[in-house]
């Protein structure tokens, strides 16, 4: 029987999966869950993989294969046809074992010389990447990056033949999570529902169980970004299971309007946030760790997932390495080769304890 929301997030998890890289906090508390009950397909064992299994959506929460609600964190590639470089098997070492990530996203961009450029070379490239989390113990976020133009539908036919490859290909793990639109805009809500209702059960026709993100109005701002707000997801939710909606923030353009969307909404819908930045929207510019800072603090309190922008040497401030790192191969390890962004935000994935949970 499943405990009521209120007692499990006073759980002996309530900090996040960043506490069970462990093996000893792994074993200790009665619910704490074992690596040998029910190892994942691939992840080697007391790794967050391995650890919590197969992801499902409980209520408005993720929950872990115990039926628990768990957060994630971790980092976001850059688009793979700019920044490939940077995801090596050192780097992704360092963010599995140094920065102790939950999660990486696979940002594959569709346009811009991203996936509709080259099918088959960009949907290899992701197999490959997807590997490269797992062997490491890490969820796999596949992140379908359509941007320009912002109308999902526009994509529906390259979405229904990748993503049917990848479920294909992958449905025996259970460290994955398929984000369908990475930041719909110019489109209504109802469109991008549309685009789901089509797109999902496509997927779910070779995988049934990997829980599936849907991309909100305004860029994924719940709408806000075009004068709306979450009352349009609320009153009209994509027709599916296992499902939650994303947002998206960058803490120096996006304040309390929307740190108060992503409150009220998480309450009603289960969210997950899928990108955010310390930057202003365009990636760069000062960082605000403060405003970042509220947002970490609620989403650690409402266990609300999230990846943040991004773990390439991009010369943009949210870039977390500094350029010219990536082709040096290195030092991936530490803070050496990182920005101001990068040395914060590995802080606040290896101590979530950095953060209030009342
Ligand atoms: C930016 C990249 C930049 C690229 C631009 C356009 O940093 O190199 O030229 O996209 O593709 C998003 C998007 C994400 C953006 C990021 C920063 O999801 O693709 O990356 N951002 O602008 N939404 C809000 C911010």
């Amino acid at each position: 029987m499943r405990r009521p929301l209120s007692t499990l997030l006073t759980g002996t998890v309530i900090a996040g999966l960043g506490l069970i890289h462990s093996p000893v906090q792994a074993a200790s508390g009665p619910t704490a869950p074992s690596a040998s009950a029910s190892p994942s397909a691939s992840a080697p064992a007391n790794t967050p993989a391995a650890i919590n299994g197969r992801l499902k959506v409980c209520g408005v929460k993720l929950c872990n294969q115990y039926g628990k609600p768990v957060q994630l964190r971790g980092m976001s590639s850059h688009g793979l046809q700019w920044y490939g470089q940077c995801l090596t098997d050192g780097s992704l070492d360092a963010l599995a074992g140094d920065w102790n990530a939950d999660v990486l996203r696979i940002s594959l961009y569709v346009q811009e010389g991203g996936y509709e450029t080259n099918p088959r070379k960009f949907t290899d490239r992701v197999h490959q990447l997807i590997e490269m989390a797992t062997a490491r113990g890490m969820y796999a976020l596949v992140d379908w990056h359509q941007l320009t133009p912002g109308d999902p539908n526009h994509n529906l036919r390259r979405a229904k033949a990748f993503f049917t490859e990848i479920a294909q290909r992958h449905r025996g793990k259970t460290n994955l999570l398929y984000d369908i639109a990475n930041e719909p805009n110019g489109v209504s809500w109802s469109r991008i529902k549309s685009y789901a209702e089509q797109l999902i059960p496509v997927i779910r026709a070779q995988d049934p169980q990997t829980p599936i993100l849907v991309g909100t109005h305004g860029w994924s701002s719940l709408g806000i970004s075009d004068g709306r707000d979450e009352t349009d997801v609320v009153g009209d939710p994509v027709r599916a299971d296992n499902i939650m909606y994303t947002f998206h923030f960058y803490a120096a353009s996006h304040g309390r309007e929307y740190l108060d969307a992503l409150d009220r909404a998480s309450d009603r819908i289960p969210v997950f946030v899928t990108e955010f930045g310390t930057q202003e929207a365009s990636g760069d510019g000062p960082n605000d760790f403060g405003r970042t800072r509220q947002y970490l603090d609620l989403m650690a309190r409402k266990k609300i997932s999230w990846v943040n922008w991004n773990f390439s040497d991009d010369h943009r401030s949210g870039a977390v390495f500094e350029p010219g790192t990536c082709d040096a191969g290195g030092p991936w390890t530490g803070t050496a080769s990182l920005k101001p962004a990068g040395v914060w935000i590995r802080d606040r994935i290896r101590t979530p304890d950095a953060f209030p949970t009342g």
